[in-house]
């Protein structure tokens, strides 16, 4: 089954986000695999947004994730990548739809509230960094009235 990785920013910890979020993506069906709280550093922010290192604005996107604390977490489950980033919206949150995470919680690009990962090999990568330990082996007893 394929995993996302999904993080909230310091900016949704600091909101209390943080159970609105896992409760949309709990309520649609998917299952979370693996999640923790915590604040990095900036070697390790860098590193997780190493392909965005050459943009002007990679400074500030560092220094706003090292921040505060995060909230780390792979959610698991048909199309999670795709359908994850249906959840969060648009980047800018000036064009994200309403309804998704960004466009009811957020306002500014840079305060955008939640990441989530783009690709599946992308997702097997963020995972692979934030996750080294691995995450839970189990399967939801729901399947069955989720997955036809
Ligand atoms: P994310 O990685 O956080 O899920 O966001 P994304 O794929 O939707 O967007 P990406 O282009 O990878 O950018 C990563 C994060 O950088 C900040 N950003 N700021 N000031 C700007 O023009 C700008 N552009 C991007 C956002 O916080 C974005 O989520």
């Amino acid at each position: 089954m394929e995993q996302t990785f999904i993080m909230i920013k310091p900016d949704g910890v600091q909101r209390g986000l943080v159970g609105e979020i896992i409760g949309r993506f709990e309520k649609k069906g998917f299952s979370l695999k693996g999640l923790k709280l915590l604040t990095v550093g900036q070697a390790f922010a860098e590193k997780h947004y190493a392909d965005l290192s050459s943009k002007p604005f990679f400074n500030g996107l560092v220094e706003y994730i090292i921040s505060g604390p995060v909230v780390a977490m792979v959610w698991e489950g048909k199309n999670v990548v795709t359908t994850g980033r249906k959840i969060i919206g648009a980047t800018n949150p000036a064009e994200s739809a309403p309804g998704t995470i960004r466009g009811d919680f957020a306002i500014d690009i840079g305060r955008n509230v939640i990441h989530g990962s783009d690709a599946v090999e992308s997702a097997k990568k963020e995972i692979g960094l934030w996750f080294p330990e691995g995450v839970a082996n189990w399967s939801s007893s729901l399947h069955p009235w989720i997955y036809e």
